[in-house]
């Protein structure tokens, strides 16, 4: 089956002059080292060369001859290679790599070597890559080390197999046949994650059970653990506040109850008997109902400490969500994060790191950068993606998300003046911490293709490659992924790599054009319901987060509205604060303007907004147009699986489009203008539309 394949197909080369090249160059390979990592590495080395060159290169224990592939980390080296590279290794960090050609004893070999054995894992992969996608390796000189140190998956995963916002099928984890069964997808998991550079992997929901922490369960996380574990991957659990009172039998989950943190420090160390690589806690608290410190009076820092005293003697760390908003201070939900988190910088014990997701709603199509990435320079923050479609049409539609984390990562918050980006909070060069990371809720299941969407695995594999380099170009990211997975033609690679990249702004257009946002229907979160207005949270309801009416559309954050702005730095706020100067992207999450608001291009507001939505629907019908095209690059199977998947996300996209513009014509009281379709249906036709039974919410 190739959609489970992935990007790791490792199919044929069929340009025959790059393959005998090839062939002439790796002519054995020459393994040191004896670990199961440098097994795997070994292994994927010799098969992907079979698989890719169809000749089976000899795996030898001593250098001979020439055009050899020699690779070890580098303690077990030969002296005389690692006295002629020494000052290579000065370029890379701890899991960092090396691909190199060198002279042997007068002979050309290519090392591929790094400090620690997962090094050399992922030089072979990288190593591997190249040849996937058709480039030179003659004079190979590549040192390369992830940005990150924490490079995280996040599973929303129950302990029932639902996956919370899940929408390709169970999750992975069979908890009923763990410890003793090992199910194959384990290991291809963590081929997949190794593959681009992934290290840690929360298996559970953030929304968390306790039960993942008794024995009963540990024993079945660590069977995990021992299979992630050559593959370079440690292993993470949500942990549930409220924990000592459900499975510990106390009173109390009170963070400065000394019973409460004893109870944590025996499960701590409970634990890393079981595994003494486990990565540490990810914990939501005090939002949306889950358990926290503020139930007992205590605040954000007393219940993250306790909880990193309990994991710091053994080298854990605390991704404490800074995922809150509170129903008492519903004047704008946007600002809630911010207002908590932001007092408690530099309070935090080292070994926390605040886990902020990409914008200050929630994962919408586009949102503004998260203002907590430019207000907290003491302290460690790690991003937290989505991959998962919660908002983007779930497993559906065809969304290149990597486009929207590149668009985030590159934001300018001016912590310390012009070009200080998120990625550089990120990565720790600018505050110099060196507790860096980023998660992605990730959207895996147990569907054959892992992630519904064939093209869904280009958001997994370009979440990894961006979290190992938050610099990375996402159309570079695509080009890769796409000769990986499908094919190195160029009459291929050019139409759909453009299909990829414009598809984040088409669900944008046909979704939330000009900055709006969270106007999707209730609870599954996928079709439009700019109308909902009955949920008993006024923040949950859409009408709080476009406030239309017969003036005009928008939300007002400006200084005159909510004064979100402010919570940017100066040079940003002046930004996003004038009606001039304010993106227009970002228009109506920032203020509320009316129907005959003149748009830059000269449109009133209103009709450029039903442009928008029907540019929305027209790139859709591109990609379609695109894709129809590419039947003779791609297998059959893929092929028209992506085909009805495109013809579902067309007419959906209509579907956004017609009953946006119907409900918010009620407003404007507007013809729609030439050039957009006129809807078939009626607005209370689509009112009426009952969403079927929607997966993993
Ligand atoms: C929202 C989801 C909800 C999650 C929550 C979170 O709708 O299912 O539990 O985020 O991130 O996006 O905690």
């Amino acid at each position: 089956q190739k959609d489970y394949k992935l990007w790791l197909q490792f199919d044929r080369i069929t340009d025959t002059r790059l393959a005998s090249e090839y062939r002439s160059r790796l002519q054995g390979i020459v393994s040191f080292g004896n670990s199961e990592t440098s097994k795997i590495a070994t292994k994927e080395l010799e098969t992907g060369i079979f698989n890719m060159l169809e000749n089976k290169p000899d795996v030898l224990s001593e250098i001979k001859g020439e055009n050899k592939i020699i690779i070890g980390s580098r303690a077990v080296l030969n002296s005389e290679i690692q006295k002629s590279i020494s000052s290579d290794f000065d370029k890379i960090n701890e899991e960092g790599f090396i691909i190199k050609t060198i002279l042997f004893k007068n002979k050309k070999h290519i090392l591929i070597t790094g400090k620690k054995e997962v090094g050399v894992l992922y030089g072979v992969y990288n190593f591997l890559r190249l040849l996937q996608t058709n480039k030179s390796i003659q004079d190979l000189n590549i040192a390369d080390s992830p940005k990150t140190n924490i490079r995280i998956l996040n599973h929303w995963d129950n302990l029932d197999r639902t996956v919370e916002r899940g929408y390709a099928g169970f999750s992975l984890w069979n908890w009923q046949k763990l410890p003793d069964f090992i199910d194959q997808r384990y290991i291809d998991y963590a081929r997949a994650n190794a593959s681009v550079g992934i290290n840690g992997t929360v298996l559970t929901n953030v929304n968390a059970n306790a039960l993942i922490l008794t024995p009963q369960y540990l024993e079945k996380v660590e069977a995990l653990a021992n299979v992630f574990r050559p593959y370079g991957i440690k292993v993470y659990l949500t942990a549930r506040f409220s924990a000592p009172i459900e499975i510990g039998g106390l009173k109390t989950a009170d963070p400065k109850d000394a019973d409460v943190s004893n109870w944590w420090k025996n499960k701590a160390a409970e634990i890393y008997k079981r595994i003494p690589d486990f990565g540490g806690f990810l914990v939501k608290a005090n939002s949306e109902g889950q358990p926290g410190p503020q139930n007992y009076g205590r605040d954000h820092v007393d219940g993250a400490n306790m909880l990193a005293d309990a994991v710091v003697p053994f080298g854990g760390v605390i991704m404490w969500r800074a995922f809150v908003y509170s129903e008492h201070d519903a004047n704008d939900r946007a600002k809630q994060a911010y207002a908590e988190f932001q007092p408690y910088d530099g309070k935090f014990r080292d070994n926390v790191i605040v886990q902020v997701k990409n914008g200050a709603i929630d994962f919408q199509p586009r949102e503004p950068f998260h203002p907590l990435f430019g207000a907290m320079p003491r302290t460690p923050l790690m991003m937290e993606f989505q991959i998962t479609q919660e908002y983007l049409g779930f497993s559906t539609h065809l969304v290149y998300l990597p486009k929207l984390y590149q668009e985030i990562l590159e934001s300018d918050t001016y912590q310390k003046g012009k070009g200080t980006t998120v990625a550089k909070v990120i990565d720790g060069s600018l505050t110099k911490t060196k507790l860096t990371g980023i998660a992605g809720v990730s959207n895996i299941g147990n569907d054959l293709n892992w992630t519904g969407h064939p093209f869904a695995q280009a958001n997994w594999y370009g979440f990894g490659r961006l979290a190992w380099n938050p610099n990375l170009d996402s159309e570079t990211i695509a080009d890769e992924w796409l000769r990986c997975t499908f094919s190195n033609q160029e009459n291929f690679i050019k139409p759909v790599k453009e299909m990829m990249i414009q598809s984040r702004e088409a669900v944008v257009n046909y979704m939330t054009p000009y900055g709006l946002h969270h106007i999707m229907d209730t609870g599954h979160h996928y079709g439009p319901g700019p109308w909902v207005s009955n949920l008993s949270r006024p923040e949950w309801n859409p009408v709080y987060y476009h406030k239309a009416d017969k003036n005009g559309i928008g939300f007002d954050r400006s200084k005159k509205g909510t004064n979100a702005t402010a919570q940017y730095a100066p040079e940003i706020e002046k930004i996003f604060d004038n009606l001039e100067t304010c993106p227009e992207k970002d228009l109506l999450w920032f203020h509320h303007v009316s129907w005959d608001y003149k748009l830059k291009n000269g449109q009133t507001l209103w009709n450029g907004m039903a442009l928008k939505y029907q540019e929305g629907v027209n790139q859709v019908k591109d990609m379609q147009n695109i894709w129809n095209k590419t039947e003779k690059y791609v297998d059959a199977d893929r092929f028209r699986e992506v085909q009805m998947l495109l013809e579902i996300q067309y007419k959906e996209a209509k579907w956004w489009r017609d009953a946006c513009l119907l409900y918010f014509q009620q407003f404007s009281g507007k013809e729609l203008p030439k050039g957009v379709e006129k809807p078939i249906e009626t607005l209370e036709y689509f009112q009426s539309l009952k969403f079927p039974f929607a997966p993993g919410n």
